[in-house]
């Protein structure tokens, strides 16, 4: 009893406790005292003396995914910060903090976004728990208990020393940016407590005054703040100096002035469902970011199993079979609608389905000799041999797989609660016999194609009578136009390609049953540059390749121009959207096109957000019916950012799209898409280039704009202010910058 009641006294106190002094996780040659080793996959020396400050280091190697894990017998809330000295390779690992009694977990925060780092000598890394890079948003809440250090898909060897949590942090007060924007603002971004009063600012070498200063902190990354000074003056062409502090100046060249119009009665309707994710995170995701629909897609749910809700996921992850990454489809269905999303559903048209949540299809006991095996599970492996060729003789199905047909399939879809609005016949199902290799190791055909997705089709319209369909979901450019079998394929179809053909099959079944089966023509679209280096040529390629998706004239800048496979008129360009659009006017009219998948190709990058700005423009320019990111892009990254830009928080670009005519082709550096509803014009302004460029676009109409914007020199968070625009003004984007304006 006396014990008991200790401890009922002791708790809260100790939850109130701020921690009064560092807490130390490793010095020199051993744990600290409280903490245990959880790491997984990794040899690790808690005495190396190779690499050291004090006395010695720790030394870790780990698989790929493997990590680097310390668990603290108690929680680490109290902390304001987290500090190590750290030498490798950043790129080659990621940290986050885990809660493992309430299966709390952090953001993933890569080594790389702490400038520095090298393998040859220490960098101390700080982390402030009020803003976790990249994004700057909170630690936010948990029973933080346990760090891991894990190594990405290449594995990572590295030495870490003096790792600690810390009581404060020290921010020192600085001018962090400051850049112009629109007809007359100044946005300055600043860090810790400093003096605004000291920011002027020279036009052409004149003193402007400054009518007005506004002070914002975005939502999600509220220790970030931006101040918006607005001038007395508009903004013309010339230099442009702001000075802070005692010794902080920016400068800038703000360019010739470039025109434009927008045509306002010009307008044709933007489908609403072109702003959709897959696997969105949750009701508020949806919601913040005015996701319109979601999408249960990818190639996980080929194998999902409804009446267990077990997948596998096949070629992606050892061929394990586990319990469905979205819980179960229904329950899905009614959150995701609940939050107002529409919702896509996969329908699995293979033979097999997963039949539990622990099988894997090449277990080392039986296939000794593979190439890979699970870091986590060391008897699944890869089913593929060193040099490349699937181990022999394939898998029997029935050890992960239970049979599945249209039966079963009607069965399910018939006794759902929440209704999908669209069903996909399965996903990219052209490369199961890569994909799925252990259920369908024959390259599937034309013929095979079509016949599931009119058998599946068929179930699912009895199943669900008001569901669209949308098939066949092609993973990407090459499989528009051949199937796995090769070209011998092409030429048993009377030399068709294969969307061609297919949607002339899905006409002529309409024809013989007078039943449309295919509501959308589906694809899958990546871009297929190569701008994995990432660097300035890179970003550039990355943002001027959004013409594939519209522009005749933009021969595309990778094998497809180099190797044209295809019998597509202009098959060197891609062209995409008018290109479907054209094919279906052809061989199936009245079938809606969607992008079932699309990424930017750098999730973590301003140039992959401004890309994703500029698709989504794009999209509704050119009259996509439906299109669904891949996938879940974090809320509070670019990509996440690029979808708050046009739709966050209620309010939305307009459901018309305004005609834009500009006086230059800029369309490689640059994008101005209008929209308009109820009246009141919306625009996206998208610099893809690296210094500011200034607009004059005729027809917009002057008074009050509610604006947002991320990118450019102020980074990326939920940026907004309210602005007034003046008649016969100059607008300035900054570089790397997307600006959303919308009338009050
Ligand atoms: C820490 O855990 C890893 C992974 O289980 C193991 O390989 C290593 O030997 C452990 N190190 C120590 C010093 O206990
Ligand atoms: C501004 O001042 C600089 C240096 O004093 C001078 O070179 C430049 O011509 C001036 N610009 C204008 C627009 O007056
Ligand atoms: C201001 O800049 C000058 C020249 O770069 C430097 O010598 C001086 O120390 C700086 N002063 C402050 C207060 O940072
Ligand atoms: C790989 O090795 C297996 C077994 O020795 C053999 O059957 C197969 O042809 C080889 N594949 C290649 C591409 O050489
Ligand atoms: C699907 O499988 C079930 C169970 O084996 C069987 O009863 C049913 O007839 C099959 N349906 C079709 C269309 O083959
Ligand atoms: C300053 O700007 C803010 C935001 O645009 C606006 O709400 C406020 O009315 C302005 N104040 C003045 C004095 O113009
Ligand atoms: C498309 C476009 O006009 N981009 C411009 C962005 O701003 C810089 C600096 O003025 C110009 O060089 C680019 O051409």
């Amino acid at each position: 009893m006396h014990s008991r009641l200790r401890a009922a006294l002791l708790a809260p106190i100790l939850l109130a406790w701020a921690a009064s002094a560092d807490l130390d996780v490793y010095v020199d040659g051993a744990l600290a005292s409280g903490w245990e080793n959880w790491s997984w996959s990794t040899t690790i020396n808690f005495a190396a003396t190779d690499l050291y400050s004090g006395l010695s280091s720790i030394s870790a190697t780990s698989d790929a995914w493997a990590a680097l894990s310390l668990k603290l017998e108690g929680f680490f809330n109290a902390y304001a910060g987290f500090s190590f000295d750290f030498a490798g390779d950043p790129s080659a690992l990621q940290l986050y903090f885990q809660g493992t009694t309430d299966n709390a977990q952090s953001a993933q925060i890569p080594l790389s976004a702490f400038p520095g780092i090298t393998s040859t000598k220490f960098t101390t890394v700080v982390i402030d728990f009020n803003a976790l890079p990249p994004s700057g948003a909170a630690l936010g809440s948990g029973a933080w208990d346990r760090l891991n250090f894990q190594a990405l898909a290449n594995g990572a060897t590295y030495h870490i020393d003096n790792i600690k949590f810390l009581t404060s942090i020290t921010i020192e007060p600085l001018f962090l940016s400051a850049e112009p924007i629109g007809n007359d603002l100044i946005a300055v971004t600043t860090q810790g407590n400093v003096d605004l009063s000291t920011v002027k600012v020279k036009l052409n070498n004149a003193t402007v005054a400054i009518s007005n200063t506004t002070t914002y902190s975005p939502v999600d990354t509220p220790s970030k703040t931006i101040t918006y000074f607005t001038l007395a003056k508009s903004f013309t062409a010339g230099s442009l100096a702001i000075t802070a502090g005692t010794n902080t100046s920016f400068t800038y060249t703000l360019p010739a002035v470039r025109y434009g119009t927008i045509n306002v009665p010009n307008t044709k309707p933007i489908s609403p469902y072109i702003y959709g994710v897959n696997w969105p995170t949750s009701a508020s995701y949806i919601q913040h970011l005015g996701v319109t629909i979601s999408r249960w897609g990818g190639n996980a749910v080929t194998a999902y199993n409804p009446f267990g809700d077990f997948t596998n996921a096949g070629n992606d992850w050892y061929f394990e079979n586990r319990v469905s990454d979205g819980g179960k489809a229904d329950d899905w269905l009614g959150w995701v609608s609940g939050a107002g999303s529409k919702t896509v559903l996969t329908v699995p048209a293979l033979d097999w389905v997963s039949k539990d949540s622990t099988s894997y299809s090449f277990p080392k006991s039986i296939y000794p000799d593979q190439a890979k095996f699970d870091p986590y599970n060391a008897d699944a492996g890869n089913g593929l041999l060193a040099n490349g060729s699937w181990v022999s003789p394939p898998p029997d199905p029935s050890r992960v797989y239970t049979p599945w047909n249209t039966t079963l399939a009607k069965k399910w879809l018939s006794g759902l609660v929440h209704k999908p609005d669209i069903v996909n016949i399965d996903n990219e199902i052209e490369i199961a016999s890569n994909t799925h290799q252990d259920m369908h190791p024959i390259p599937m055909s034309y013929d095979e194609e079509l016949s599931r997705v009119i058998k599946f089709a068929t179930a699912a319209k009895e199943a669900l009578p008001n569901v669209k369909v949308a098939a066949p979901s092609s993973c990407s450019w090459w499989f528009y136009w051949t199937s796995s079998v090769g070209y011998s394929d092409n030429t048993a179809h009377n030399n068709m390609d294969f969307l061609p053909w297919f949607l002339q099959q899905m006409k002529a079944k309409e024809t013989a049953i007078g039943k449309r089966l295919l509501d959308y023509l589906d694809i899958h679209y990546y871009f297929q540059p190569d701008t994995s280096a990432n660097d300035a040529a890179a970003k550039a390629l990355r943002l001027r390749m959004t013409r594939s998706l519209w522009d005749p004239g933009y021969v595309d800048e990778s094998w497809v121009s180099d190797n044209p496979q295809n019998h597509q008129p202009n098959n060197k360009a891609v062209w995409l959207i008018p290109r479907m659009q054209q094919l279906i006017a052809q061989y199936y009219p009245g079938t809606k096109l969607s992008i079932g998948e699309w990424a930017s190709t750098a999730d973590g990058d301003v140039t992959g957000g401004l890309v994703t700005a500029d698709s989504l423009g794009i999209f509704g320019r050119y009259g996509v019916d439906g299109a669904t990111y891949w996938a879940t892009p974090d809320e509070k990254g670019p990509i996440g950012l690029a979808y708050w830009l046009y739709r966050g928080y209620g309010t939305y670009f307009g459901s018309n799209s305004v005609q834009v005519n500009m006086a230059d082709n800029i369309e490689s550096t640059f994008g101005l898409y209008a929209g308009v509803d109820g009246g009141k014009v919306s625009l996206v302004f998208i610099n893809k280039s690296t210094a500011p460029m200034a607009f004059y676009i005729s027809n917009v109409p002057t008074g009050k704009y509610f604006v947002r914007h991320f990118g450019g020199a102020s980074g990326n968070a939920k940026w907004q202010t309210t602005t007034v625009l003046k008649a016969n003004t100059y607008t300035v984007i900054p570089a790397y910058t997307a600006i959303f304006m919308k009338q009050v």
